[in-house]
């Protein structure tokens, strides 16, 4: 009986993560940056048909989607697409994961927990669609929620790759993602887009809503 109602409420959240993800993020994007605002004292100027324009402190307005959302590849707006996979989820690493590239240094623009279909990971995954393994990555895939990020900065596309490590773990140096967390292939917790070519199709597809292109104040401690 609990099984039953409990599976027809992950049901129910695929359904939703898989239609209306950009109204559930727009919601939720609303919820939490009021209070920031008002704490960081930024001035709410517009708000309009999902644009959001903010005054801060120094007058430099920053502009939710001003850029494209796979932003300026090979400047400090690069962009790329990294994913908490089911089962980085399911090990409580989703935390961990984003705390390394905020303390890096980099700016994170876009974050949502999504419930994949089938349809949405064979998607994702179309360029290994000739694999044997294809079936079963796709299945385990959309096994659960993942955790999408759109992450920005200098090189970020490489350096979001080096800090995830090898595909495979065994290759993986311990300090990377995969060599602290993970020992199996088909379980090696994170996703990161592999070139600016992926970044834009990845970023594209996993935030049809756009991201939010904020003024980080501490940039000028972080690039010279
Ligand atoms: P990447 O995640 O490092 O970009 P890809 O080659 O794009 O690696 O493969 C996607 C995912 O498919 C990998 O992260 C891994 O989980 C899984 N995978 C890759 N190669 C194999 C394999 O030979 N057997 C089983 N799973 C694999
Ligand atoms: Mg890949």
């Amino acid at each position: 009986m609990f099984a039953r109602s409990a599976r027809s409420i992950a049901s129910m959240a695929r359904t939703r993560g898989a239609t209306s993800t950009r109204s559930m993020s727009a919601v939720a994007a609303r919820v939490i940056a009021t209070p920031l605002y008002a704490k960081a004292g930024l001035a709410l100027a517009t708000a309009a048909a999902g644009t959001t324009i903010i005054a801060t402190s120094n007058n430099k307005a920053a502009q939710c989607d001003a850029l494209p959302v796979y932003g300026v590849p090979g400047t400090n707006q690069e962009r790329t697409f990294l994913a908490v996979k089911p089962d980085g989820v399911q090990r409580g690493l989703i935390g961990d994961i984003i705390a390394r590239f905020e303390k890096r240094g980099y700016k994170l623009v876009g974050l949502k927990m999504v419930w994949p279909t089938l349809e949405m990971a064979q998607d994702h995954y179309a360029d290994l669609s000739k694999k044997g393994f294809y079936g079963g990555l796709c299945k385990f895939f959309s096994s659960g929620p993942i955790v999408c990020m759109c992450w920005e900065g200098k090189d970020i596309i490489k350096q979001g790759r080096q800090m995830l490590g090898e595909t495979q773990p065994l290759a993986s140096k311990p300090g990377s993602i995969r060599g602290d967390f993970s020992i199996d292939l088909g379980r090696n917790i994170c996703h990161g887009s592999d070139s600016p070519e992926a970044a834009e199709h990845e970023l594209k597809m996993w935030f049809p809503e756009g991201v939010n292109d904020w003024g980080k104040a501490v940039d000028s401690s972080v690039y010279e």
